[in-house]
């Protein structure tokens, strides 16, 4: 018998321990260990109940995810594990606690009874790695919660608390326990209980699933929802059929539909990189340099200077988790205005519903608005989200250093400039680093973390885990310029603006662009960000001399700004605009036409295919992120898939840049930036390949070998 799995006897009481830290994954050895104790049951005459529990912070949090790639996976032995546990005649107890999710909650309902620990949460997270729930979790669920609330457990992912879980007879009790021990007491007590009362199995796979209140329609509508909805997403359609053969056929039949399906998903190319994502997430809070166990400074209270859009949706976030910050404006009318928006945003949420009534007053309660930097001499963290100038930003870093408190952490919001410059500037180079929230700060989830030359190791720790509580995702990115995410923009965008030149239209750009699963194309989403904002940080890096010497770079982009052509806010960018929607512009074409004789840009729309459009804004941005590799900026290829799918709306089930160029193929990117090198010239080096993708082609490597040995 395992470790990880054992049997011991308390009197006529059986207890499955599960002891598979952290979270008690269903890893083969647990499978294997499942298999062996069961066996030991099933020929133990001397119990008369079973109670299943889990040791550590969880019960079971899922099948172990890490072994879903490998060949030969298969999830049968799990399942006819399950199936012999469920067949025992004596009575099972799943005794639950923390987070019992996926296989954890499919072993729980192959039990015959559940008691949880109050606060725990229970769910199938499956959809959200784009499988389904393979250990029989389709099949079972319906029979015990309906198939209304089934589906919509398995559709969202979303977990629900024991006291529902309670409501919707999904666990049979709710027990408030201390700890661990004291919830297996429970689960004794209980277990006790039922062979006392003579009470035995009560196999869930034996129930009927009831479909009353169900419309007769129900199904087709879910499916087409599925369909229109998530269409590129490979388990919510699939999920609908197993939910329905849960309703409409037997259990066997239900669960070889099951079966074949899950192996689908798991199989398909989308899973495997919602997985990769799952796991990048949690990679990305390792940094070098800092050890695990390092002690975060406490942040107790946040100031942050500037009232702005970037300004006040920083200050959501912390006030969000309870935490006051102190607002910092140079005039009260700024401040009343800042102060306004965000007061506005959380009556917004209230209306739909996402927040309750009295959460916008709670909220604002923790928001202090001052006219005087000195306002955050008692902040712990304080983060500048001034308007985007060296000069600027460097005397309000001198400034906050003067101004904070001893121990302080000292933030830029900056998106581009030098971080380790701005850390000199506020003489505490080692409190310092770049916090760059995305826009709307208080929506997107990436926070590109940077970390300066000198940046103190538990700094770095404490803005990281900071992270996490405020429901961001970490990215730990070196200094250059544009730092992970706008550093690779900018060669898309700048073939973007080629293209236009070139005379293929900001529509064809955008389809095409669109086609991988972004909702916006370049043109889209610079109207959307202001192409008066794109222009000028295009402008503030020719003046710091960070341009190619080319005089026809992104210079569209820099033409609309001086027509005033600003984008969706002044009703014409790229496009023209009639309330939201982008409508085709001559004007534009005419620009790009003039600007190409300027440049002596050859007009070939017609030669210009999607494919093109795609591997000459996409693969450029690749190969960018390769260089980030090279010098150290980013610790890991899937810290860059992160940046540009939390950040730049990449999408989730093609993994990132990075993991999609693994599926491409390196030696076929490499192969097209060499052509494009041949049909286009090389003079600023547009084109010129990342050394480390050629050492990795001639190695044979992919990103996920990462880290290479
Ligand atoms: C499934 O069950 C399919 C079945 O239907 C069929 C099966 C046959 N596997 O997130 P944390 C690791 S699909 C492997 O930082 P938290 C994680 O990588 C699964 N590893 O902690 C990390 O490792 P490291 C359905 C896993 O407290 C460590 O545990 N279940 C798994 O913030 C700590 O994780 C899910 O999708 C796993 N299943 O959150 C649940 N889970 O320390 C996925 C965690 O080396 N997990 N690890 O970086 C979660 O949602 C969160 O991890 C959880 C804890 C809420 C459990």
């Amino acid at each position: 018998m395992s470790d990880l799995v054992t049997l011991e006897v308390r009197g006529a009481i059986g207890v499955l321990h599960i002891d598979n830290p952290p979270v008690n994954a269903l890893s083969s050895g647990v499978v294997q260990g499942l298999q062996c104790v069961v066996a030991a049951i099933e020929g133990d005459t001397r119990l008369k109940a079973i109670v299943v529990h889990a040791h550590g912070r969880t019960f079971v949090a899922g099948g172990d995810i890490s072994e879903f790639s490998r060949p030969g996976f298969t999830a049968r032995p799990f399942n006819e594990t399950l199936a012999r546990l469920e067949r025992l005649s004596i009575p099972v107890v799943a005794a639950l606690h923390g987070t019992t999710l996926g296989g954890g909650l499919e072993l729980a309902m192959a039990c015959h009874y559940r008691i949880a620990a109050a606060g725990t949460k229970l769910g199938l997270p499956e959809v959200l790695l784009g499988i389904l729930p393979g250990s029989l979790g389709t099949q079972r669920l319906p029979r015990l919660v309906g198939v209304r609330m089934a589906l919509d457990m398995i559709l969202s992912g979303k977990p629900i608390a024991a006291q529902k879980a309670l409501e919707a007879g999904l666990v049979d009790a709710v027990v408030e326990a201390a700890d661990n021990d004291a919830l297996l007491n429970e689960a004794m007590a209980y277990a006790n209980r039922l062979v006392e009362q003579g009470q035995g199995a009560r196999r869930t796979s034996e129930r009927q699933v009831s479909l009353e209140g169900v419309e007769p329609d129900f199904f087709d509508k879910a499916l087409a929802e599925a369909k229109t909805r998530k269409a590129a997403y490979p388990a919510p359609q699939r999920i609908v059929r197993c939910v329905q053969a849960a309703a409409t056929l037997p259990f066997d039949q239900g669960e070889a539909l099951e079966a074949q399906l899950f192996e689908a998903c798991r199989t398909s190319p989308e899973s495997g990189a919602l997985r990769h994502l799952f796991f990048a997430e949690r990679a990305a809070t390792k940094i070098p340099g800092v050890p695990a166990d390092v002690a975060p400074r406490p942040i107790r209270k946040v100031g942050v200077l500037g009232a702005g859009t970037m300004g006040g949706g920083i200050a959501m976030n912390f006030a969000n988790v309870g935490i006051p910050v102190t607002i910092v404006e140079t005039s009260q009318a700024a401040l009343d205005r800042g102060l306004g928006i965000v007061r506005k945003n959380y009556e917004a949420s209230a209306a739909k519903g996402k927040l309750r009534p009295d959460d916008p007053d709670k909220r604002m309660a923790l928001l202090t608005g001052a006219l005087d930097i000195a306002a955050v001499a008692d902040c712990d963290l304080v983060i500048e989200a001034v308007f985007e100038n060296m000069d600027l930003k460097m005397d309000v870093a001198r400034r906050l250093g003067q101004v904070c408190k001893p121990g302080a952490i000292i933030a830029s919001n900056t998106s581009t400039l030098d971080i380790d410059m701005l850390a000199e500037a506020s003489g505490r180079p080692a409190d310092f680093l770049g916090m760059h929230f995305f826009s709307p700060a208080n929506v997107m989830r990436l926070l590109e973390i940077v970390r300066g030359a000198k940046t103190a190791p538990d700094v770095l720790g404490t803005i990281v885990k900071l992270a996490r509580t405020i429901a961001k995702v970490p990215v730990v990115s070196g200094v250059c310029y544009g730092f992970i995410g706008n550093r690779m923009l900018e060669p898309y965008l700048r073939e973007a603006d080629f293209l236009l030149m070139e005379g293929v239209t900001p529509e064809r750009i955008d389809r095409a662009i669109q086609s991988l699963g972004l909702p916006m194309g370049p043109c889209r989403m610079l109207d959307l960000a202001g192409l008066d904002v794109a222009a000028k940080v295009v402008i503030e890096r020719d003046k710091a001399g960070g341009l190619p010497d080319d005089p026809s770079y992104r210079s569209v982009v820099r033409k609309m700004m001086d027509l005033g052509r600003f984008g969706q806010k002044t009703g014409a960018g790229y496009y023209r605009y009639e309330g939201r929607t982008p409508l085709h512009d001559p004007e534009v074409d005419r620009v790009c036409a003039e600007l190409a004789q300027q440049h002596g840009i050859r007009r070939r729309a017609d030669e210009v295919t999607d494919q093109e459009i795609i591997e000459r804004c996409v693969y450029p941005l690749i190969n960018e992120g390769v260089k980030i590799l090279e010098e150290g900026i980013a610790y890991r290829p899937g810290d860059i898939d992160l940046v540009w799918i939390n950040g730049y709306g990449f999408p989730d089930f093609r993994g990132g840049p990075m993991h999609m160029a693994d599926a491409i193929g390196l030696a076929h990117i490499a192969e097209r930036l060499d052509h494009y090198a041949r049909e286009r010239g090389d003079a600023h080096g547009y084109w010129t390949r990342a050394a480390l993708l050629t050492d990795m082609i001639a190695q044979g490597r992919k990103f996920a070998d990462w880290p290479f040995k």
